[in-house]
């Protein structure tokens, strides 16, 4: 018997603060310092959280401001951490995190547009950092990161867009550079960048559609890509880029929505990529932001774009 209103478990809005905000507090605990590589890229994941979770001040603000500024360059580019060198992943987290909570005027933008600009190569795609790696992660990165500025003048906007096309595989997905094989996560971001780049109907939309639903598995989760498991934040990379491209009816939503409340750690708080695995806040921004835009009721509304609050890039961007 299939009755998933009695088997579906609610959404446990109060522990997933708490545990938002314990990652903050327990500063001399060991995940923490494990996640010092990555930690600006956590404030973002942790606040865009609360932001949706209607918390948007569990986390002080000023400090926030205070620590993203202690990862601020000379160059302009942001790192993990203080002392960390600058990289493009984390200088979009930065300019993300200001954003919310409507800060932008705090840093150097001028110096951290053309850093970014700098990173830019002649056949449009991104250097993440001075060390020469590319990806459409970078590109995607770097057209968020400059719109939210209001700085995307400072680019060559039709090489970038051109790049992400040369990415584009016969069966309606992308990959990470021309001829990869096609992934959800590299879709997102070239989805995304066509969509800030006002080129969205250089898409073939029902190709990409049926490729994105294939995705959805018996237990109601979704993969990156055929073969592999279902795991929450591909639920997001995949959800995201059917809504931008008008298609998000095409999933079984409520087959979704249950996948992903059964990741949640009903008693500790948080999200796991699947069932009973270890909690983290990658995962728990990446499912909170999945029932968002699911609709899940009692959730502020997300952009699937930017990933960000929808009342934030409105604000930003004035749309
Ligand atoms: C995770 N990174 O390279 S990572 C990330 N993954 O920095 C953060 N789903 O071991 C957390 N897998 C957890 N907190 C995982 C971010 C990865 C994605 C790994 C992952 C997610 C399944 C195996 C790459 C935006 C930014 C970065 C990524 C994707 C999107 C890890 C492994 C890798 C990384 C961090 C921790 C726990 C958290
Ligand atoms: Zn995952």
């Amino acid at each position: 018997m299939s009755t998933p209103a009695s088997t579906t478990p609610k959404l446990h809005a109060s522990k997933h603060v708490a545990y938002i905000q314990s990652l903050d507090i327990h500063k001399d605990s060991l995940d923490y310092w494990l996640t010092e590589h990555l930690r600006l890229s956590g404030v973002y994941w942790g606040l865009t959280a609360l932001h949706l979770l209607h918390h948007p001040t569990a986390l002080p603000r000023a400090e926030t401001i205070s620590f993203v500024q202690s990862c601020l360059h000379p160059s302009g580019g942001f790192g993990a951490s203080p002392g960390h060198d600058a990289h493009l992943l984390y200088t979009v987290s930065a300019i993300q995190i200001l954003a919310t909570v409507d800060a932008l005027d705090t840093i150097p933008i001028a110096t951290t547009a053309s850093w970014i600009a700098s990173l830019q190569q002649p056949s449009g795609v991104f250097f993440g950092d001075q060390w020469g790696e590319t990806d459409t992660r970078f590109l995607y990165g770097a057209l968020n990161a400059l719109s939210l500025l209001g700085r995307l003048d400072a680019i060559n906007v039709d090489a970038a867009v051109d790049y992400v096309l040369r990415c584009r595989n016969h069966d309606g997905g992308f990959g990470m550079s021309p001829g990869a094989e096609s992934h959800a996560g590299l879709i997102f971001t070239c989805v995304g960048a066509l969509a800030i780049a006002g080129r969205l109907d250089d898409l073939d939309a029902d190709l990409l559609g049926d490729w994105l639903c294939e995705r959805q598995l018996p237990n109601g989760g979704l993969n990156g890509r055929p073969e592999k498991l279902e795991d929450v934040c591909y639920g997001w990379w995949v959800l995201s880029s059917l809504a931008v491209i008008g298609r998000l009816h095409w999933i079984d939503r409520d087959r979704l929505v249950a996948f992903i409340l059964k990741c949640q750690d009903e008693e500790g708080g948080g999200f796991a990529d699947r069932p009973g695995n270890m909690v983290d806040v990658f995962h728990t921004h990446f499912g909170i932001a999945g029932l968002s835009l699911l609709g899940y009721e009692g959730l502020d509304e997300i952009d699937p774009v930017y990933c960000m609050p929808r009342t934030v890039t409105k604000r930003v961007l004035g749309k």
